[in-house]
């Protein structure tokens, strides 16, 4: 799939094999590259070996540091068209031009892992994309949650070292369920909301295609009449917000630390392209103070049935990088990289974010010239009088470089506005200079309930459970304390069960703060249902009739689920159908859902293994035995909801559960 980007990036490609032959970076052609040149072939080796310095100094320096925070990701190119023009509101040329395709770059990743940490942690997943417009660079850095932990952006240092390994024994790595961590949120009782949906099955998504997106803070649009509405970015995914079960996020951590990032690559490379439509909230000017809450708190949402998410257009990603370092590792998003009819707020989290991007890109691509990395480049031409810096690409002809000059007619010269020029939007400010935090803000509770109100049943249970499971970790009773303290402000019984749970003491008085209010939205029992792009493991016990599995295996593809063999070794059946993998190299955590082909009275101990797991992962089950009496004494219930006899109920009933997910009434 080409785009204007990808286009673009084809002029930096490399492709060794049509070269001739290995050199240096000289152009030098090596006629061997296995030794070192020595003295004597038992000798030691010797210092003019140039091929072998350059060869281990470019190696000795391959690495460069990663991200601070969100250091494991992983990117993908795609495209993004706009349903009709947003004219009314914004001048951005790629929101108001309904037939203009836009190359994006989207980079997804985990908040406080190193590079090398799992996937399927419990964690904020970063959703960044790059829209490569024609008037500029638009970079909507967001996160799969829709508010922040904290306020103010001066607290960002302390907050990172709070839920980053600890200092002294740099552990844990990719968990929150740490005392510095749970000491901060205790401490700084702003997190309130985010720490709720920390603690839900938002924090543990199935895949990166089934998560929502938000640009998190406020926003300005402002049209050709230089009139602005606030508004706030959304992502809704077209296959629904899914989410994996804890007990499964832990062990497909060690099954498959990829699990994410193969998920995508895979979904890209079958075609199966992952798709998000963009929404936008808006709120007029005028109404900036007509809510209970500060549209400018970072901390806070627009419930949507409040404020109603308009969709504007859809991205579809459609192309896998071709190179992870020179792509995804390379890529510096920057909230303050904005085009003309975008512009900001004062969100107080947002302001500071406008400083601290470009600035992590210097230690981290090693210098002021990191714009001009292929996958950074905008895809219209950029020119101005910034020169020279580490790693210059570009040769600047002529003799000028400064603004205001005579010799090159003041080239290149400053923009007028009706010409596509940035104007910043001429808001009035006033105030005094002063350190501190608006009352606006102060209400830390209200939200925190609504997300809480808001949720299943199944859902507020998945949250006791995390609260208990991260403070359960957590060796200090002050900590623990202070945490449960919290949860008292929210929720007296959710903070009662989990002090509880973990053995702590629960604060005499009643803090709850009083509010029933819900937002359905915000739960994920209300989301899209679809079998498509999900995944089934055909488990054999005995020899299958292969006529049927044929049949059964067309209907999954039919509904594009993916679907994997499953045996105790691997090996070819009849026709086209082949046993991929076997009891040892997959796992019932790594799929959607289980078909079982048993052909004798006895299911193997690994074959159970994968019923049972399945069965308590709420997850649908479908059962050819010939045998029917084979599961009586498993723990699996053949009559529960979710579990499918294929001897009596149509294939289909199957796909629909599939489609359902997880069966949370099972008992
Ligand atoms: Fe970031 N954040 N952040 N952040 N953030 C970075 O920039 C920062 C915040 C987000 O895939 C860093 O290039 C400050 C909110 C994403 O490359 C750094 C504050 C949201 C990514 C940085 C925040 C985000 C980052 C580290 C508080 C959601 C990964 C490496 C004021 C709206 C982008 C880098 C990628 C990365 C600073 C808070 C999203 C250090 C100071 C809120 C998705 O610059």
């Amino acid at each position: 799939m080409e785009n204007k980007k990808t286009n673009q990036l084809k002029k930096y490609a490399i492709n060794n094999e049509k070269h001739a032959g290995l050199t240096t970076n000289q152009g030098l052609k090596m006629a061997e590259d296995e030794f070192s040149l020595k003295s004597g072939l038992r000798g030691p080796t010797l210092m003019e070996d140039f091929h072998f310095r350059e060869k281990m100094t470019h190696f000795d320096h391959e690495r460069i540091p990663e991200r601070v925070v969100h250091a494991r990701g992983v990117g993908a190119h795609g495209i993004f068209q706009l349903y009709e023009s947003l004219g009314k509101y914004t001048r951005a040329d790629f929101l108001t031009d309904p037939s203009k395709i836009t190359p994006v770059f989207v980079r997804f990743s985990t908040v406080q892992g190193s590079r090398g940490s799992s996937d399927t942690v419990r964690d904020v997943r970063g959703f960044a994309t790059k829209f490569y417009t024609d008037e500029g660079n638009f970079d909507l850095v967001g996160n799969n949650m829709p508010v922040f932990f904290i306020q103010d952006a001066i607290k960002f240092p302390d907050f990172v070292h709070a839920v980053k390994p600890e200092p002294h024994n740099e552990i844990p790595q990719g968990a929150s369920a740490h005392d510095t961590f749970w000491d901060f949120i205790g401490q700084n009782h702003e997190s309130a909301h985010m720490i709720m949906w920390h603690m839900s099955d938002r924090a543990i998504p199935r895949s990166l295609r089934m998560m929502e997106g938000f640009g998190v803070h406020t926003f300005r649009l402002v049209n050709a009449e230089g009139k602005a509405h606030f508004v706030k970015f959304h992502w809704k995914p077209t296959l629904g917000v899914h989410s994996l079960v804890w007990d499964e996020a832990q062990k497909i951590a060690g099954k498959n630390p990829d699990f994410h990032r193969q998920d995508l690559y895979e979904a890209i490379e079958k075609g199966d392209f992952p798709e998000w439509e963009l929404g936008l909230q808006i709120i007029r000017e005028e109404d900036e103070h007509a809510f209970d809450f500060d549209i400018l708190d970072p901390t806070k949402i627009w419930p949507e049935e409040e404020v109603p998410v308009k969709i504007v257009g859809k991205m579809t990603l459609n192309r896998n990088v071709d190179n992870f370092f020179a792509e995804t590792e390379q890529v510096a998003f920057h909230p303050g990289h904005v085009v003309p009819g975008i512009d900001f707020s004062n969100d107080p989290l947002l302001q500071g974010r406008l400083f601290s991007y470009t600035d992590t890109q210097l230690s981290r691509l090693g210098g002021p010239n990191f714009h001009q990395i292929p996958i950074n480049q905008p895809v219209c031409p950029f020119h101005n009088n910034q020169r020279d810096g580490m790693h210059q690409m570009t040769i600047h002809h002529g003799q000028t470089s400064y603004h205001r000059n005579g010799l090159n007619a003041n080239q290149p010269q400053p923009v007028p506005v009706e010409k596509g020029g940035y104007e910043h939007y001429q808001e009035k400010v006033e105030g005094n200079k002063i350190r501190g935090r608006s009352e606006s803000f102060l209400d830390f509770y209200s939200q925190a309930k609504l997300f809480y109100n808001s949720l299943a049943p199944y859902e507020q249970q998945h949250v006791k459970d995390a609260f208990s499971f991260e403070l359960g970790k957590c060796k200090s009773d002050m900590v623990k304390y202070n945490a449960i303290d919290l949860l008292n402000h929210i929720d007296r019984q959710l903070a009662k069960e989990v002090a509880e749970n973990i053995g702590s003491l629960l604060p005499e008085k009643n803090r709850e703060v009083n509010s029933s209010k819900k937002s359905p939205a915000l739960s994920m029992a209300n989301t899209v249902r679809k079998p498509d792009t999900k995944s089934v493991a055909v488990l054999l016990n005995g020899k299958p009739n292969e006529a049927q599995l044929s049949d059964w295996i067309k209907t999954f593809v039919q509904h594009k689920i993916n679907y994997s063999i499953v045996d105790k070794k691997v090996y070819p059946l009849n026709g086209m159908l082949k046993v991929t993998d076997t009891y040892d190299t997959a796992d019932p955590c790594l799929f959607d859902a289980i078909l079982l082909m048993s052909s004798g009275p006895i299911i193997d101990a690994p074959v159970l293994d994968f019923i049972e797991t399945t069965y308590k992962h709420y997850k649908p089950l479908g059962l050819a035995l010939d045998d029917h009496q084979a599961l009586e004494k498993s723990r699996v219930n053949t009559n529960a909801i979710g579990v499918y006899d294929l001897s009596k109920s149509s294939i289909q009933l199957f796909i629909e559960g599939i489609a359902q997910g997880r069966f949370w009434d099972r008992n």
